[in-house]
């Protein structure tokens, strides 16, 4: 449990794994933890299922009533749903407030980027360049001969998706190069957002943590960001992703600075 500001919701996290103290593979479960703890909001973390979660997908939450333990808790699920749902009552900041309207297109757009791009690129590194080790990895709580068969089934299902949806359509070259062009975007982008944010204090870096859309405080967009980034650093089933992740500086230090300030107490990735 992190320190708490909040009051009146008590809520668990359910991440797909136990795995204390460590950030677990999905992009959206950590997109989630940094949104919380960026409002310090008390929350605790379980594994739950696929078959628990009220949309099928990782991450869910369930969040149940302080001062009214007698009412059922309630399940939400989907990062984004969970945290609209947490900002409208009031247990964490809406980030994106202030913000003009162009940013907040800015914003949006580079959600969409992360997790409605670059997700398909990573399913299809995952679930089909390194279909061993990620099913072994999501299914481990499974017996072998269960997982040889679930598994079947979700690779299925995920050529399809990825069929329909055009990504697995594309060549493995040509595939590489569209991620690799995406990281190397955001590359871009987080080395212009520090420099801005070092001039804006005079060219002292202390060390403090800079922004993608290069203001003074974070987005909805980082927490999307900082989940995509830490997920293709921790994830063995996305070594190219790992490799070319760990070459880009600025994208290195974007998530250094965010994990050392919000969430120190995870394993950082190597
Ligand atoms: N839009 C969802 C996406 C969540 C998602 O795709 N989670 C993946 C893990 S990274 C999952 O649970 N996949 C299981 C499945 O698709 O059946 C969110 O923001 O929470």
């Amino acid at each position: 449990m992190t320190d708490s500001n909040t009051p009146s919701l008590e809520i668990t996290l359910f991440r797909g794994w136990s795995d204390k103290g460590c950030y677990v593979w999905s992009p959206f479960v950590t997109k989630l933890e940094l949104r919380l703890r960026l409002s310090n909001v008390s929350y605790q973390t379980a594994a739950g299922s696929m078959r628990a979660a009220p949309t099928g997908k990782i991450p869910y939450v369930e969040v149940r009533e302080k001062d009214q333990p007698s009412l059922p808790t309630s399940a939400v699920g989907d990062s984004t749903l969970i945290a609209k749902y947490l900002t409208e009552r009031g247990v964490i900041d809406d980030l994106n407030a202030n913000l003009d309207a162009s940013v907040k297109a800015q914003d949006l757009a580079m959600r969409a980027l992360v997790e409605d791009r670059l997700y398909f690129f990573n399913m299809r590194e995952r679930w089909i360049d390194n279909f061993y080790i990620q099913r072994d990895h999501v299914l481990t709580a499974l017996s072998y001969p269960l997982r040889v068969v679930v598994g079947l089934m979700i690779h299925r299902t995920h050529c399809q998706t990825l069929h329909g949806q055009g990504t697995g359509r594309y060549s493995a070259d040509e595939a590489r190069r569209f991620r690799e062009d995406i990281w190397t975007s955001l590359h871009g982008l987080l080395e212009e957002s520090r420099k801005k944010a070092l001039e804006r204090c005079g060219g002292a870096d202390d060390g403090s943590c800079f922004w993608c859309l290069g203001g003074d405080g974070p987005t909805e967009c980082d927490t999307s960001v900082f989940g995509f980034v830490c997920s293709a650093l921790i994830a063995k089933s996305s070594p190219e992703s790992k490799e070319f992740v760990r070459n880009l500086p600025a994208v290195l230090d974007y998530a250094t600075r965010i994990h050392g300030k919000y969430l120190p107490d995870y394993e950082k990735w190597d």
